[in-house]
């Protein structure tokens, strides 16, 4: 059967997932009663809770007899690396645009690796269903980035489609059709079958999955030769040695699941179970005439953040991994599948350092174990610095802010505060679009701040560019915290007193401990506050108001958000139950004594 493999490409939110949905239902993957749900090919817990992908992942459908092998991948910035490395399985992709948004900061990202691998674009303008979007222009913007990216003549060429995988419809024109046969004729026209070589087997492994039956198996193009059940082969590792090993198992993609084979030839894609000890990057290779293929180069870390035990008052309560031991174990086995993860521990042995690709990255990290069971203190997120030529460099990034007229000026003053400077500004009807150069730093805390001065209306998007020089102090946080005097449970007759002084994290009832936060105070200090006075609630979640007193609804922020949050003597208490802030010291006055030494460090 002849093959196509396409990865589909987009800025985050863009409709990738979606679009993949239309592909398996329209080559009837499923029977035609079956509940599929939206979103079928983000599986993961997290995934589906956010309704963002973070892992990429394979299918396969059938459609006209091609087999076409579909790679979705994930569409936020922190998980570029993992984009990059799966088109190397890819011969085509299908880059995504949003009708109404037009290119974003990803869009640009993704689209030049696309290029630099000259695989064959076809664009596709998605979501003209959606009121005010602008197809035509979008798709001239489009045409300029092919252009600014350097595209050959060939890939300047590309096919365009319009439609909405809300709808269900892709065509090559804007009339509205019924189905998205005319994508599928578009892939099968443009995008070229897979380059095979003669000779024996190489494959490079550029994903991973888990079974808990199989355990880890390498996923991979076949480029060169063929691959077989029971096989024994080399596999060449990063480090240059190579290893002797046998195939258990093998699997090409089918629908959203996998298929046993015997054999798999040079194009297609496969699964391999029984390789051991493996790393993404590497070469399967002939057992007599190993053939590395090119390393894949791995993104460098742009921040860190400690994960320590949690030593809080409150510590084992609500986790059931809760020792250091534990915490290294499982950061252990999580470097095995993260490649852009990266872990120290710290002299002492009881906290780690971990650097990641930006604070999703980690922020995904901590989400999971939190869920799996564990118990751990994180710290602020720092951004890594370096020293070129003698002298200190940070990461930059492009931020874009589309946001009403109205409120540009502010956006503007805000982001200039934290040493951004302004590229672009145009007008997208009633909105204006904002380009900025800031350094990371900047942008820690900036989302949270950018909405409470825009009412929500801000949309903000950024992605690392590259190590430029230290652009000297930024503002941190403007507000202090409130901070819980004492242990005890929180009253809605207390919290109600204090409402006028600050806005509450916690919801009445709920159990503090003395040096925990409970709020941001109004003005730029920190207050120690006593919340357990007067009548304790007997309903732990209860409508929050007893006596006629009325509480405001606490804020609600996710773990990225805290991150972005606190300040460098505060840090994260994170249980599978929970997320408290707190201040690193506890005890009060320790911690007035340790906040001028760390300031001044
Ligand atoms: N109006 C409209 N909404 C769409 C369309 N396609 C997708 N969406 C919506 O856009 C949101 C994001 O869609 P996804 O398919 O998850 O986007 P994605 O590109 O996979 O996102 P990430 O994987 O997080 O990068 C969802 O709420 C979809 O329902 C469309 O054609 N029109
Ligand atoms: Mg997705």
């Amino acid at each position: 059967m002849e093959i196509r493999n396409i990865a589909i490409i987009a800025h985050v939110d863009h409709g990738k997932t979606t679009l993949v949905d239309n592909i398996l239902h329209a080559t009837s993957v499923f029977s035609d009663h079956e509940e599929t749900g939206e979103l079928i090919m983000d599986s993961n817990d997290l995934e589906k809770e956010r309704g963002i992908t973070i892992f990429s992942k394979n299918a396969a459908v059938v459609y006209k007899d091609t087999k076409i092998n579909v790679i979705d991948t994930p569409g936020h910035a922190d998980f570029g690396g993992e984009v990059e490395r799966v088109l190397k399985m890819a011969d085509g992709v299908i880059l995504l645009v949003d009708a109404f948004e037009g290119p974003m900061p990803q869009t640009r990202f993704v689209l030049k690796k696309a290029l630099e691998l000259g695989l064959r674009p076809m664009v596709v303008v998605n979501k003209v269903d959606k009121e005010n979007c602008r197809p035509e222009e979008v798709h001239e913007a489009v045409f300029d980035l092919f252009f600014q990216l350097d595209a050959t003549e060939e890939q300047l060429d590309f096919p365009t489609f319009y439609g909405s995988g809300k709808q269900g419809w892709f065509n090559d024109s804007l009339e509205q059709t019924d189905n998205i046969d005319p994508l599928l004729d578009g892939i099968i026209e443009h995008v070229p079958p897979p380059v095979t070589v003669e000779g024996t087997l190489q494959m490079q492994i550029t994903s991973l999955d888990y079974s808990s039956f199989l355990g880890r198996i390498a996923v991979g193009k076949v480029r060169r030769g063929s691959i077989k059940e029971k096989q024994r082969l080399s596999l060449c590792k990063r480090d240059g040695t190579v290893e002797k090993q046998q195939v258990k198992e093998l699997y090409i993609f089918e629908g959203m699941g996998k298929k046993k084979v015997t054999e798999v030839h040079a194009g297609d894609i496969c699964a391999v179970v029984g390789i051991t000890d493996f790393n993404i990057g590497e070469t399967l290779a002939d057992i007599e005439n190993p053939e590395s293929l090119p390393l894949i180069t791995i993104d460098e870390p742009t921040m860190n953040m400690t994960f320590g035990i949690n030593n809080s008052p409150f510590f084992g309560k609500e986790g059931k991994f809760v020792t250091s031991r534990h915490i290294k174990d499982r950061l252990d086995s999580e470097l095995e599948k993260n490649l852009a993860l990266r872990v120290e521990p710290s002299a002492s042995g009881d906290s780690f350092l971990v650097f990641g690709r930006g604070i999703m990255h980690l922020g995904v990290l901590v989400e999971t174990m939190r869920r799996e069971g564990y118990e751990l203190t994180v710290g602020q997120p720092q951004v890594l610095t370096k020293t070129v030529d003698g002298k200190k460099h940070e990461p930059y990034e492009l931020l874009v802010v589309d946001v009403p007229d109205e409120y540009s000026g502010k956006v503007i003053e805000l982001v200039t505060q934290r040493k951004g400077d302004l590229l672009i500004m145009e007008s997208k009807g009633a909105v204006q679009h904002l380009e900025f150069d800031i350094p990371s730093r900047g942008l820690i805390g900036l989302r949270s701040i950018m909405l409470t001065s825009t009412g929500g209306n801000a949309i903000m998007n950024h992605r690392f560019s590259e190590y430029k020089a230290w652009k000297g102090e930024i503002p941190g946080r403007l507000n202090g915290v409130m901070i819980a005097m004492d242990k005890g449970t929180a009253t809605p007759y207390s919290i109600d007193k204090l409402q006028a002084r600050g806005k509450f994290f916690i919801d009445p009832g709920v159990e503090v401990y003395g040096g925990m936060i409970l709020g941001e105070n109004a003005r730029g200090d920190d207050m120690i506050v006593n919340v357990t006075e007067g009548k304790k609630l007997t309903n732990v979640r209860a409508s929050g108001s007893d006596d006629g007193v009325k509480v405001i609804p606490k804020i609600e922020f996710t773990l990225e958000e805290y991150m972005e949050y606190i300040d460098f003597d505060e840090c994260i208490e994170v249980t599978p139950e929970s997320i408290r802030l707190r201040k690193i010291h506890l005890d009060h006055n320790a911690r007035k004594r340790n906040r001028k030494q760390m300031a001044s460090s």
